[in-house]
């Protein structure tokens, strides 16, 4: 195969950090990426990384018979805190088919209704909160309260009283805290004298894991001890059985899973919602016809709440959100193996256990998929008659296959019902001086934007 080109000025031992931002990481990487070429690599501390940029790689890459998820060293360092959950887990682990096969219909879009009055509950508190602050609010606050509290309520029935206090959930802090441990663990495993650092990362980071870990026993051992019939997730893992082989999940899986939930379902989602707003706020007629849309559906008063019926029917918010995400997709990459030893179009051979990390913003703003204003946010790209001639796989927010989201509809119904309520209720002003920062976590979300809201009267 063809030698992989790199960044400029690799050095012994280090590699490739040469003006490599550690709290803007991915975003170095991007920009390094997207003038290398469609496949190019990077290595730190003799690790390498590997990144696909471009739309055909990227179809190439997400054909199933060839390729599976694949296990950068950022995904492996999670099972410290997801073992075998659904995100984390290894494909010939048996824990993945079995809560796979449990947990999917209560992530299909019919049991959305379900979740529906928790999504419209949580709502209304954050309404009531940003309603009560003076001058501009915080979005990416608001929306982690928003989005932590309908997980867990929908997950678990449980209030996590976070729109009780000013201050962020302790459990979001131990989380965060675990999981920035996490990924820098992933950058020096192959670092000289990494493993030490490692151990003692794990050793610093081994209160805010225990923390996490005993609030989920909590969860578990209250419910198991109550009882109750809740037809939640926790519900169906502690209850049901697969269907064809009677086989049920233990403790350690469930609390591993939960746990996934906490992680995968919030953060994500809060980031998606935080990223619409921040265009909505750029584009002043995108907004004016996102709000007409309300008025249409929710009529004269603005407290109005969708029904679960009319949530699919706010078509041009969910083109907003789904453009939002084009340009700033949360989860920014997910990597990908061959299940045999390939040769790629590019002339590139990959072996098992080799992976590339497809690019997600490059790809979705790759012009050869989107054109040349693939830069320009345009929610009407996603008009069905524009979508249909569009490249195969060139829009991977959800990642691809078997082990794509199983909380996309999810986010979707809670995303779109959110932003509805808040845009039929408030008019928005941003703040005018704002320029788009991107932060890094675990996930991509817009730093510090605020908003200020001002309460509307629908045109009806
Ligand atoms: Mn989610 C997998 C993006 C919301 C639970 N999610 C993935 C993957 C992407 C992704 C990309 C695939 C990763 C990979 O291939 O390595 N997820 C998102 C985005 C949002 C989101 C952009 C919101 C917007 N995810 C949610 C929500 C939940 C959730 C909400 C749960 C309530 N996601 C998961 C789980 C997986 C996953 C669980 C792993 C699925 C599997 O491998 O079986």
């Amino acid at each position: 195969g063809q030698r992989l080109p790199h960044p400029p000025g690799r050095l012994p031992i280090v590699g490739d950090v040469r003006g490599l931002d550690p709290r803007r990481a991915f975003q170095t990487f991007v920009e390094d990426a997207a003038q290398l070429g469609p496949l190019s690599a990077c290595k730190i501390f003799g690790q390498q990384f590997v990144f696909a940029t471009t739309a055909e790689l990227c179809a190439e890459l997400c054909d199933e018979r060839r390729f599976e998820k694949g296990f950068t060293p950022a995904v492996i360092a999670l099972r410290d805190y997801g073992g075998d959950g659904l995100f984390t887990a290894y494909r010939h682990e048996p824990n993945w088919p079995l809560a796979h096969d449990l947990l999917v219909p209560a992530f299909a879009k019919t049991s959305m209704e379900r979740y529906h009055e928790v999504f419209l509950q949580v709502t209304r508190e954050l309404l009531d909160w940003w309603g009560a602050t003076e001058g501009p609010v915080v979005v990416g606050k608001g929306m982690t309260k928003l989005t932590m509290e309908s997980i867990t309520r929908a997950a678990f029935s449980r209030d996590f009283g976070s729109f009780e206090s000013e201050q962020t959930h302790p459990f979001v802090h131990a989380m965060v805290a675990a999981l920035r441990a996490g990924q820098q663990q992933g950058t020096l495993s192959a670092a000289p004298l990494g493993r030490l650092a490692i151990a003692r990362l794990k050793r610093k980071n081994a209160h805010h894991l225990a923390y996490s870990e005993r609030l989920v026993d909590d969860v578990v051992s209250t419910r198991r001890k109550e009882g109750g019939d809740q037809e939640d997730l926790l519900g169906i893992m502690l209850e049901e059985r697969h269907p064809e082989t009677g086989e049920a999940l233990d403790d350690t899986a469930i609390r591993n899973q939960i746990l996934t939930f906490l992680v995968a379902g919030h953060e994500t989602t809060s980031g998606a919602l935080s990223f619409t707003l921040h265009y909505l706020l750029q584009h002043r007629e995108v907004l004016a016809r996102a709000q007409a849309e309300t008025d249409e559906i929710l009529g004269a008063d603005p407290d109005a709440e969708p029904t679960f019926e009319q949530v699919p029917k706010f078509r041009y918010l969910r083109r907003c959100l789904d453009e939002a995400l084009r340009m700033w997709p949360t989860v920014p990459g997910f990597a990908r193996t061959p299940k045999q030893e390939v040769t790629l179009s590019t002339g590139h051979r990959m072996r098992p256990g080799d992976w590339a990390l497809i690019m997600l913003p490059l790809v979705h703003r790759d012009p050869v998929a989107w054109g040349e204003d693939a830069d320009q946010f345009d929610p009407d790209r996603f008009l069905p008659e524009r979508s249909r001639g569009r490249m195969k796989h060139s829009y991977k927010p959800f990642g691809t296959g078997e082990r794509s989201c199983i909380g996309r509809q999810f986010a979707l119904h809670e995303a779109v019902l959110v932003l509805a309520r808040l845009l039929h209720a408030y008019d928005l002003e941003p703040d005018p001086d704002y320029q788009l920062r991107i932060e890094e976590r675990l996930t991509l979300l817009p730093e510090d934007l605020t908003v200020r809201l001002k309460r509307r009267v629908p045109v009806a």
